[in-house]
């Protein structure tokens, strides 16, 4: 078994915990575990090194199985590993990571602009969980001089809307929390539902934090626009093919108490971290290569995944 570095432990322990969390910054800690691997490597032979690094691979990976931008940026930064000595491999990784993690911020950017043009002077969004593809768009149109309002859910059980009504505090965007099963009542008073994603199917289906499939049926019922903000890097090539997206299923910690199950007595408490919203209940997949109607999103997932290959981190 190849060493695998403890800096490369020690972002995948951050990101099993959610203390690195979101499926951007898991992608950008991902790139940024592989460039510690390369730089502190002291292997003596250039398969030595690739095996390290195909085993820093495997290590991330098996963190939280939900967010495809994990698998992409490690493929992403793995394919461009090249040269025949150890030096250059090394140089071709740490030159492929710095690739990835600038490519990232302007896709993030980019995408910003495009869902900022969505947005008029005077809208109120609703958020759930917290999406820095979303905010991304918020404080482009904040940029733009747009005055916004926002309705953020608080999001059960991990309460990421508390970061996101702080981000948005931040941009000058007045915030008003509720808890997650008053969104419906809070639907005719926004302009637009905004929420991120963790990995897009080939058939236009948005996996996301759990709740957001119940508020996009909701958000359409109402006729209230629900636009989803997703870099590129969230969409999922094996989904080509016919394979499903794994939803990550959390520990019942998150929801109850050990006193207050004793309290219940026995009964089976489940956790998933994520569900999916079908293309029919969304409006618009919005990316830095402009926006979408959901079911034409293959389109684009066939022109930058192309057909799929062998994994580079299979040994
Ligand atoms: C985070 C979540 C976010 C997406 C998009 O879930 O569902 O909406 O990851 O985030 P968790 P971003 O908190 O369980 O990781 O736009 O930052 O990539």
């Amino acid at each position: 078994m190849a060493d695998v570095h403890p800096t490369v432990e020690a972002v995948a322990a951050d990101i099993a915990a959610m203390e690195t969390r979101g499926a951007a910054p898991i992608a950008d800690a991902a790139a940024d575990a592989l460039r510690a691997q390369a730089r502190e490597s002291d292997a003596e032979t250039p398969a030595a090194f690739r095996a390290e690094l195909r085993a820093a691979a495997r290590h991330l990976l098996d963190t939280r199985p939900t967010a495809v931008s994990l698998p992409n940026a490690l493929r992403y930064v793995l394919r461009r590993v090249e040269g025949e000595t150890v030096e250059a491999l090394r140089q071709s990784t740490l030159a492929a990571a710095d690739a990835f993690c600038s490519q990232l911020d302007r896709a993030q950017d980019d995408l910003g602009q495009v869902g900022a043009n969505r947005l008029r002077d005077g809208d109120c969004i609703m958020t759930h969980c917290h999406s820095t593809d979303v905010l991304a768009c918020v404080e482009a149109a904040r940029e733009q001089g747009k005055e916004l309002t926002a309705v953020v859910k608080e999001t059960r059980p991990r309460n990421q809307g508390h970061i996101t009504a702080e981000r948005l505090r931040d941009l000058d965007v007045p915030v008003t929390l509720i808890v997650d099963s008053a969104a419906r009542r809070y639907l005719n008073d926004v302009d637009h539902v905004m929420v991120g994603a963790d990995a897009i199917a080939a058939d236009g289906s948005v996996v996301n934090k759990i709740g957001t499939s119940g508020l996009a049926v909701n958000a359409r019922d109402r006729g209230t626009p629900i636009v989803v903000a997703a870099q590129t890097i969230k969409l999922h090539p094996d989904t080509l093919t016919g394979h499903t997206v794994e939803i990550e299923l959390r520990d019942e910690s998150e929801v109850i108490s050990q006193e207050q199950r004793g309290a219940i007595g026995e009964i089976a408490v489940d956790n998933p971290a994520f569900d999916v919203t079908p293309p029919r209940y969304l409006d618009a997949i919005v990316t830095e290569h402009g926006q979408f109607p959901p079911e034409s999103i293959v389109t684009l997932m066939r022109e930058l995944f192309g057909e799929g290959t062998t994994e580079p981190w299979a040994e």
